[in-house]
């Protein structure tokens, strides 16, 4: 007798489908924004080697292999549900989608753990899709984007302070965000180098002002190995809109964080878990008459 257990093999989608906004003309796919993701990741860690502790190694390792020995004992785990795994997380690998998998069901823990002693702005997830080194500009700045970008004109501003209320001068406010169709630049292909991505300094009184558009939802690519898991285990596929922001001065600690848009799709159930109260825009028509504008203040704790 032979069962096989494999997940089923799902339609091939595209991000941003469901706002109803077309794809670039070549095609995104998992694999290449996997493959992306992955590269630059591997790049970055080359550089960051910390020696490992023995003992830090075996409590973690072990503690995580005894509560994986738990679920195949409670649940009557197969051979073919064992091998339906292995070869499931071969493929991740193939896929280039670890950072993806991890950032989307793992990510959000590790950001609580890091930053609950914190008193200043939340942080939450930073995602797979940063690149460090975007175009800096001073005190007010547009995003690269296209000639007729599409998307609402979106105003970002507001002031970076100390947890005393003190201006911070000089800090920076980094910002990434996917398109109005739900592709970052970089990991989707014919989009400019430095789409949507930029960094702001703040003025003397620590005021910044980004002019960019809204973003879309972004869906998990549904033509690799995360895609088929979320498949076959019955979720969606979607995270809400969301602007990526990093924010750092002298002497303090960088904050990572992302913020939503109220009342927008999936603010409920993000597939990655990053949504929180304190991270919600509620934009309103700009003054100027042209897209929305919104205020979001930012606060550092001390380094
Ligand atoms: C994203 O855009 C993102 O922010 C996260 C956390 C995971 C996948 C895609
Ligand atoms: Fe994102």
């Amino acid at each position: 007798m032979t069962t096989e257990t494999t997940l089923p093999e799902t339609e091939t989608g595209s991000p941003g489908t469901e706002a109803g906004t077309e794809a670039p003309a070549t095609v995104a796919s998992a694999a290449a924004s996997g493959a992306a993701a992955t590269e630059r990741f591997r790049d970055k860690q080359r550089a960051a080697h910390s020696p490992a502790d023995t003992a830090r190694v075996d409590a973690l390792v072990s503690e995580t292999l005894a509560a994986v020995h738990d679920v195949i004992r409670r649940h009557k785990v197969t051979y073919a549900e064992y091998d339906a795994l292995k070869s499931w997380l071969i493929q991740v690998g193939l896929d280039g989608e670890w950072p993806l998998f991890l950032d989307v069901w793992v990510e959000h823990v590790v950001e609580e753990v890091a930053n609950e002693d914190r008193q200043g702005s939340k942080g939450t997830i930073e995602g797979p899709y940063y690149v460090p080194g975007s175009p800096s500009f001073d005190g007010t700045a547009t995003l690269p984007m296209r000639d007729g970008e599409p998307g609402v004109p979106l105003l970002f501003q507001g002031t970076v302070t100390t947890v005393d209320g003190a201006p911070l001068p000089g800090a920076r406010v980094e910002m990434w965000h996917a398109d109005a169709a739900g592709f970052y630049s970089q990991y989707a292909p014919g989009l400019p180098e430095w789409n949507l991505r930029g960094a702001v300094v703040a003025d003397e009184k620590g005021g910044f002002r980004i002019h960019t558009v809204e973003p879309a939802p972004y869906q998990i690519p549904t033509d690799g190995s995360c895609g088929r898991l979320i498949a076959a285990a019955g979720w969606h596929a979607w995270r809400p809109a969301h602007l990526h922001l990093k924010v750092s001065a002298p002497g303090h600690r960088l904050i990572t964080t992302q913020l939503y848009f109220q009342g927008s799709s999936h603010v409920e159930d993000d597939i990655a878990s990053a949504v929180k109260p304190e991270l919600m825009l509620a934009p309103s028509p700009a003054a100027g008459g042209h897209g929305n504008e919104v205020t979001y203040d930012f606060v550092l704790d001390r380094a």
